[in-house]
């Protein structure tokens, strides 16, 4: 078992030339400014503090690396759909991300983190299919559920699923902020870390 409790800080890239090597398996983070990327690695790996929380939407412009061993990584990427964000940062983006989709052999699946009160938006979708595009897992943890009421997080995780159904997309509630969700989410990160198969 790939266990999150030894996780460390191993690099940032604002560039394509300064990924971390390619190697072993790792589990990226994406999804819009301010859903909760930052704030679901930490509460996975129980890190307060390691991946940076910000209430300014769109800080993290940088893909962040997190080593759980030598050949295991959690990445925190950029997010997206932030309004005032420059469109020469943008367009940066949209290259990185290009990048980083297109050439990432060690990229197993993709946590697609969605604030549950907006649910599902069009650049979600397109993270998605350029995921399983690449058949790379998807599984959408939908966010701050601690702030819907029963009714409306059931509704939200329904019609996620409807969405994702075509594709095998999983999807849960998940707060950080209550722990709703996390053992969910462990495992399946656990899955796709420690899966059988012929590579490291
Ligand atoms: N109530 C509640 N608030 C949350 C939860 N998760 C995140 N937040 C809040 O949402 C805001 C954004 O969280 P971040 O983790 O920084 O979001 P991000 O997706 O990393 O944002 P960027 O790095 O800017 O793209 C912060 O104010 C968090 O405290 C949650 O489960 N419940
Ligand atoms: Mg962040």
């Amino acid at each position: 078992m790939t266990s999150y409790s030894h996780v460390k800080f191993m690099t940032s890239a604002a560039e394509p030339h300064q990924l971390a090597p390619d190697k072993g398996r790792e589990i990226a983070f994406a999804g819009r400014s301010n859903s909760g990327k930052s704030t679901a690695i930490n509460s996975i790996t129980q890190r307060a503090g390691l991946a940076r929380v910000s209430r300014t939407p769109g800080r993290t412009q940088l893909i962040n690396f997190f080593e759980l061993t030598p050949e295991r990584r959690l990445v925190d990427l950029p997010g997206y759909g932030f309004a005032k964000v420059p469109e020469r940062v943008r367009m940066h983006w949209l290259e990185l991300m290009e990048h980083y989709f297109n050439v990432r052999e060690s990229l197993v699946g993709l946590m697609l983190i969605v604030d549950s009160r907006r649910g599902l938006g069009a650049q979600d979708v397109a993270m998605l299919e350029w995921v399983l595009a690449r058949n790379r897992f998807a599984h959408v943890l939908l966010t701050k559920a601690d702030k819907l009421n029963r009714q409306d997080s059931l509704r939200v995780l329904r019609e996620t699923l409807a969405a994702g159904a075509d594709a095998a997309v999983s999807a849960q509630l998940f707060s950080a902020h209550n722990k709703q969700g996390m053992e969910e989410a462990r495992e399946v990160m656990q899955r796709w870390l420690d899966q059988p198969s012929g590579e490291s």
